[in-house]
Order: structure tokens, then sequence, then C-alpha cells
């Protein structure tokens, strides 16, 4: 009887798909889902501008989207307070052994934690339509690409999707009748009783919230949050977490980085691939306009890359999205022109501040605060109000393809050659602009024991010092030991053709607290600076920590900044260095014995270097 019931709530439910679905797994998994979570009606997306024009409408119709008067096609979200970055806390690897997640993941057996899911699912998505998205990470027609389908509660999600994915039957022809594909489940959580009205910004509390991901089976289950990594499946879970334990199946990289390409006044390439967490200026440096003279950028992408070793044994990378979830406070043309060209039309912006002439505004914006706007929580705000009229980890949502300094090879479906890695995090003190390793095992050392201040883009205490490996800690799908075994087994792969490993800090602080290095355009300085060490035309000296540039070895050219506050940016403090060696002694104990050998060599290497 109980069954009769519910094939007949099933016949009821409206689908509409404008295209022909072969692959059977996919029509029984989205069918099983909407059993599961109850949804109103299910809606396949075709990707289109239509579809976009007319899931904005609806949302502007309703009150959650604002549409942009001084932006075309361009729209502001207000997200509830309480659901406004990742939350870490609540990001799960669940394998049904602990020790395979590792000590740096959040981890629940498969089994509970399925449990607790599937009763939170159970009619999630009541009185709501529920879209199936199929997307693709990396063109189509690259080697690297993988196919998603995200299903989702959220038309916000569905429209993010557009911009950061390539979503469209194009991706279902692609999967043919029996292509695989990862399952992205996501809900807000937030069913509808009949006759309710929606909020505007529909999630569930902290404690409901699950951003899990269970590797072994490629999947990805993520309930009760609308907010950037934590729903928008392909970003985060599918590109890096998920990613991440392929890539280490398969022998490749996925990592959270940009891609830049960098070029010579004698018109040399170079490609640098840069790690740095959250927050912390991968966007920035993806955009740079150079201001060393004869420097040339281009972006090829700002937040991931997937890396693999090409046919010549040279590794290659390539952008597995397609647009830019940026932070928006601190850009402004001064700080990224680039971003701001980026952002002039097709946007969606995310907790930023609305002002009076229907445009965004954000903290460091080139326009003066206003005088007048309604902030991030909806409410009146003036410039004498304490508190920041845009949420710190504000986004803007913009299509890469609009980057004014994009490069023409951006989608290349094999990616660009490596030259130069580098690694780095936001750090006040202690850590000096730039550091070279002095081979492949020292800079994996160097990535493994990277350290950042924490920030807006994760929920949760902002500014404290934290070990960020890799900028991966929370990215990585698996035991964090392993990940360090998996670089040190590419360099070997990679043999002669490895690229070049740097540190890199922009944040370091005088006791004035005034920074030491212009940091933005001016890191171009620095990265001609590591290109024309691999051409062996410039010098370094040898320090304790590395190969640093002596003050004379920076291309200075035209830099409007106090001389003495650059060789404070270049000091190696050694005592301070020995006083954070008990704190790396602590992080790496934390792997026991699966730490690899060759990073205790190097640790051990590092302490004889500090006099130890
Ligand atoms: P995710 O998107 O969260 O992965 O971060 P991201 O690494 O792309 O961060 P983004 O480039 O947006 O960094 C933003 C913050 O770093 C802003 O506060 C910037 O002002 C600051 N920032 C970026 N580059 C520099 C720099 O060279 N110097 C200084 N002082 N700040 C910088
Ligand atoms: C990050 O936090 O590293 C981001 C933003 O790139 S989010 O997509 O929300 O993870
Ligand atoms: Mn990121």
């Amino acid at each position: 009887m109980a069954k009769t019931i519910k094939n007949q709530v099933a016949q009821e439910r409206r689908e509409t798909v404008a295209y022909t679905v072969k692959n059977e797994k996919l029509k029984q998994w989205v069918h099983e889902v909407a059993e599961l979570c109850e949804p109103k009606e299910i809606y396949w997306c075709d990707g289109s501008q239509e579809e976009y024009d007319r899931l904005m409408s609806q949302m502007v119709a309703h009150g959650a989207a604002i549409a942009l008067k001084k932006r075309p096609n361009s729209f502001l979200f207000r997200s509830d307070p309480s659901d406004v970055a990742r939350v870490e806390a609540r990001t799960y690897i669940s394998y049904p052994d602990k020790d395979e997640a590792g000590p740096t993941n959040n981890w629940i057996d498969p089994v509970s934690l399925k449990k607790t899911m599937l009763d939170l699912y159970k009619g999630c998505m009541k009185g709501r339509t529920m879209y199936v998205i199929p997307f693709s990470m990396a063109p189509l027609d690259s080697p690297m690409a993988k196919i998603g389908i995200e299903i989702t509660d959220s038309p916000y999600v569905v429209c993010n999707m557009h911009i950061m994915t390539r979503v469209g039957p194009q991706v279902i022809e692609a999967l043919g009748t029996d292509g695989e594909f990862i399952p992205c489940l996501h809900s807000v959580g937030a069913p509808l009783a009949e006759g309710q009205e929606d909020a505007l910004w529909p999630c569930a509390p902290i404690e409901k919230k699950y951003i899990s991901h269970f590797p072994e089976e490629n999947l990805i289950w993520s309930y009760g949050s609308g907010y950037g990594g934590n729903a928008l499946l392909g970003k985060k879970c599918l590109a890096l977490r998920i990613a991440s334990v392929i890539a280490r199946r398969e022998g490749w990289m996925a990592e959270h980085m940009l891609i830049l390409r960098l070029i010579s006044p004698e018109g040399k390439v170079y490609h640098i691939c840069a790690a740095f967490p959250s927050a912390c200026g991968k966007t920035n440096l993806a955009m740079i306009l150079p201001t060393v003279p004869g420097w040339k950028a281009e972006c090829l992408g700002d937040d991931i890359a997937w890396l693999k070793i090409g046919p010549d044994g040279r590794l290659y990378a390539i952008n597995p999205e397609s647009g830019f979830f940026g932070v928006a406070p601190g850009t402004s043309h001064d700080s990224n022109p680039a971003a701001m060209d980026t952002l002039e039309k097709n946007c969606i912006f995310t907790n930023c501040a609305l002002t009076d002439d229907g445009d965004v505004w954000w903290e460091g914006h080139d326009d003066p605060a206003p005088e007048h706007a309604i902030d991030w929580k909806g409410r009146d705000w003036t410039p004498d109000n304490p508190e920041p009229a845009a949420h710190p980890n504000a986004r803007f949502t913009a299509p890469a393809a609009q980057c004014p300094v994009i490069s023409p090879d951006w989608e290349k479906p094999q990616g660009v050659p490596v030259d130069i890695f580098i690694f780095g995090g936001r750090r006040t003190r202690v850590q000096p602009l730039v550091v070279e390793a002095f081979d492949w095992d020292h800079g994996v050392f160097l990535g493994a024991t990277a350290a950042s201040e924490t920030t807006a883009a994760n929920i949760g205490a902002v500014g404290n010092l934290r070990r960020d490996p890799f900028a991966m800690k929370p990215f990585c799908g698996y035991n964090m030991a392993d990940y360090f075994a998996h670089w040190f087994a590419m360099g070997d792969r990679l043999g002669d053709k490895k690229p070049r490993i740097f540190y890199v800090n922009w944040f370091r602080k005088n006791d004035e607290g005034k920074w030491l290095w212009p940091g933005f355009g001016d890191n171009s300085r620095v990265l001609k600076w590591m290109c024309e060490r691999i051409e062996g035309k410039v010098g370094a000296e040898e320090t304790p920590i590395g190969y640093m540039p002596r003050q004379d070895d920076l291309d200075l050219t035209g830099l409007d900044w106090p001389m003495e506050r650059i060789a404070e940016a270049l000091e190696v403090d050694i005592e301070a260095f020995k006083a954070e060696v008990p704190d790396m002694e602590q992080h790496f104990a934390q792997f026991g014995a699966r730490l690899p050998e060759r990073m205790k060599i190097q640790f051990e290497e590092y302490k004889k270097r500090l006099g130890l």
C-alpha cells in the first residue's frame, strides 16, 4: 500500500528535460534522489542563456536577487548571516578506515554518515524544484575533463555553476549510454511546507550542515549550505577533494593553485602555478599587471590547477573551472585592475553592499564609502557604522572569458607546461619575501610546512596562524602524509623536467604594522627574479632556509618604496625560525609512521642548518 502511494507521488512529479538522456545509471540516480528528497518537480538544466535569465528573473521576483541598475546582467544576493563561507568544521572525508582520511581531515565512517544524511535528505526538497546540472570540469575536449552531475534545489547554485563550470547537453552527449560521472548531491536543507513562504537565502543551521565526500565511491553529498565551496560542488568538492584522490591513483595532481603565464621582454614564456591558502592572493597574482619594465602576464586560472605529465615528460597544467569565485573586499583598480574590468557585466555578487544608485560596493573599493548603502545584511549603512558594509568573504562570480588578461591558451586541451611552483601564505611576521628551495625535496618540505594566518574564507576565527600544507589542508581528499609522498613521487617521475620551487610571503609587516613589501603588481619583481634564477642570470644568497635574493638581485627599477623596508622584508631571523621548530615537530608527529622518510630527512637537515 505504502509503495503504491509513493509511486503515485512519483508519477505526479513533473520532469522537464529538453534533451535525450541515454545514460541509465544517471536516470536511475536522478529518480532515486527525487524519491528521497521529494521535490515538487525535476528540471534538467541545459546551460543556456535563456535558462540563466529565466532563473534570475524568478529570483528577482522573489526578492532573493537584486538586479544591479549600474551593471548589465548582474545581480546581488545576500546570504543568511549564518551561511557566509566554507564550513571546514562540517566538512568530512569519509572512508571506512579513519587513517585514510588522515589527521588533517574530519572523519565519520561512511555507514553512519550516510545514515545521518539520508535522514536529513528525506523530504528535504519538498516544495522546491530539483535541478539536475550536467557539468564538465575542464573543457570537454581536454583529456583531463571530468564530468559531474550536480543535483541541487538552489537556483542560485544553478546560475553560479553556469559561470564556474561548463554546463549543458553536450555533457550528457559526452556521457553517452555508460560514461562515468561524479554524482554531486546538494540541498540547502530547507523543505517548504504547503503554502510556506520561502526564505531569501534558505539554508540549515550549522549543526545540520554536512559537506561530505566518499572518495572510494567518487561521491559527494552536501547538505544545509548554499554558499560557495559548500554548494558549488564542481569546485572544492570535485576538482580538489575527489580529484586529489583520483589524481594520486592515476599519477597526476589536483592542486589549490592559480596558473599564470609570464612573458619576458625577449618573449620567453614561463608558466607559474602558485598555491596560497584561501583569501591569500591567488586571484590577485593570477591577474597581475607587472610593474617591472618589459614583462607581461596572462591569466590561465585563479584557484585550481590539474597537472599531468605530458608526452615530452614535462608537467602540464589546466584550470578545470570556467569562472572566478573571487574575494570582493580589497579588489580595486589599484590592487587588481583586471579583476575590476572582469566584473563590469554578467556577474553574480554575494554579500556585497548595495549603493543607492544600484551598484555594488565593498571595503577596499576605489570609490570612497558611499554616504548611504544597504549592507550585506540588508540594513541601512553609513560610513560611521563600525561594521563593514560588505562581508569580508563577499564574493563575485565572473566568467573567466571576460578577464582582459585571460590567456588565449587558457582552454588549451592539454594545458600549459609548468616552469615554477610557488607556495606561500599570509604571515605578518618571520617569513621573508621569497625563498628558493635548494631542490625538489626541499621544495616539498617548504610546501608541507607552509603556515598562514586564517581568513574569512572559512567560518571560524580569523588571523590564527596554522599549518596549511600546500594550501591544501581543507581540500586534500586523503591522508596528507600520503599526499606528501605523492609530491615526492611526482618529482622522481619528472626527473630533470621538474619545475623549480619557491616560497613567498607578500604579507610581512614591521613593528608599526606597515607592509614591508608593496605587493600586487610589484610582485612581478619577485617573479622576474624566479625566472632569471632558472636562466642562471641572477644571483642569490644561501641561507639556512633556502636561496634568497639580496636586495640588488631584485629588479626595483621605478619602485617608489622605502628601501629599508625591502631590506627588512628580506631579513631572516634565525632565532624566530628556531622558535617554530617545536610546532613543526608537532605538525609532522600527527602523521606518525605514515610520514615519508624523505620528509624526515628534510626536517633533520633543516634543523642542522639552523644549528639545532
Ligand atoms: P580563494 O579564492 O579564497 O582561494 O583566495 P585567493 O587566494 O584567490 O585570494 P585573493 O587573491 O582574493 O586574496 C585576497 C586578499 O589578499 C585581499 O585582502 C587582498 O588585498 C590581499 N592581497 C592579495 N595580494 C596581495 C599582496 O601582494 N599584498 C598584500 N598586502 N595583500 C594582498
Ligand atoms: C576558498 O575558500 O579557497 C575559495 C572560495 O576559493 S570557496 O569556493 O568558497 O571555497
Ligand atoms: Mn580557493
